[in-house]
């Protein structure tokens, strides 16, 4: 049995994502409707070997289908998601409006895939920024045997996550290097991104960090368990597809750097590859189109008493948004569709 699935915001990043996805993981898709916003409709887009014309998300009527994955920005999220999950439509949500929500669950499915359940509530499931999924998918087996106390966190994020006009602004950039004539100034960012790095993603909050770092703390808290604390930096870096994370982590209880290797190779949804030699270790160009969470430079911290470091890079659009909410699909439909 299949069924009938929407995906809005099918001309973004994320959204040509979502619909590779669930024709590479051969999602059950009976029908399958493609949204858009009123200026990007008419556009084409690839579902498989098919193609498929956007339809107005304005006038779109959400009855009769099944699941309807969002990918447009908040303010769209807030008028269309309640329509549609108030017409029986299960949404999958990739915006940050929801995540918070204590009637929303916040899934990552190799962490809290029991988290689901609690669907029915407002019909609307939340899928996590793309820097905490990753680093929760690392941080999950790890807490299950030792405790996590504390993450420190420094994230070297690639533009991509800031959407197309993101990754144009830095291939527009870069050329104007070489070229003089071709000027780009900083727009999607606030200085400039080629040959740079920015300490700072999304809108300052009172206390001196950025939502970007309270998302990782906040969402960190949900999805695994509330008393981990974390502290993070977030910082923009110029490089398309592929989000880096620096993690330490302080356990209540010792655990040994190759232990939590094993632990690690044997968790779901991660890639160990840590050999200390040069090249022994995972980059973001390597990581891109790739479904797993991969984990590089395990190694004691001898600062602190149960303390390790690690590195974890994985595809933003992928497992930090498109892959994750498929995946929330495939666990809405083993968990609860099937069975009714
Ligand atoms: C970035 N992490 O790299 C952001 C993008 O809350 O879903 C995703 C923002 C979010 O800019």
């Amino acid at each position: 049995m299949g069924y009938k699935v929407v995906v809005c915001g099918a001309t973004g990043n994320v959204g040509r994502e979502m619909l590779n996805i669930l024709a590479e993981r051969q999602f059950p898709v009976d029908e399958m409707a493609v949204l858009a916003s009123r200026r990007s409709l008419g556009t084409d887009v690839s579902f498989g070997d098919r193609t498929l014309k956007t339809k107005d998300l304005e006038t779109f009527d959400f009855t009769g289908w099944d699941i309807a994955f969002f990918a447009v920005g908040s303010d769209a999220t807030k008028k269309f998601a309640p329509i549609a999950a108030k017409a029986g439509c299960t949404v999958i949500d990739n915006s940050s409006l929801y995540r918070y929500d204590p009637d929303v669950p916040l899934v990552v499915p190799e962490v809290n895939p029991e988290a689901v359940d609690g669907y029915a509530k407002k019909n609307i499931i939340a899928n996590p920024n793309c820097s905490t999924a990753q680093m929760v998918v690392a941080l999950k087996p790890l807490h299950d045997r030792a405790r996590i106390k504390r993450v420190v966190v420094s994230t070297y994020q690639s533009v991509s996550g800031a959407g197309k006009e993101g990754m144009d602004e830095l291939w527009d950039q870069t050329k104007a290097v070489y070229n003089p004539t071709s000027h780009s100034d900083p727009s999607k960012f606030t200085k400039p991104i080629a040959f740079n790095v920015i300490p700072h993603i999304d809108s300052f909050m009172e206390d001196g960090s950025t939502r970007e770092e309270w998302k990782m703390v906040a969402e960190t808290k949900k999805i695994v368990d509330k008393s981990i604390k974390v502290t993070a930096t977030c910082v923009r870096v110029p490089v398309f597809v592929g989000h880096s994370e620096a993690i330490n982590i302080e356990f209540e209880d010792h655990l040994d750097e190759d232990e939590a290797r094993d632990i690690l190779r044997a968790a779901p949804g991660i890639l160990v590859v840590d050999k200390r030699e040069d090249g022994g270790y995972v980059t973001p160009v390597e990581c891109v189109g790739d479904f797993a969470t991969f984990i590089s430079r395990i190694r004691q911290d001898s600062t602190i008493d149960n303390g390790l470091n690690l590195w974890c890079v994985s595809d933003n659009l992928r497992k930090g948004a498109a892959l994750n909410a498929v995946q929330i699909a495939e666990t809405l439909v083993e968990r609860v569709l099937k069975k009714r």
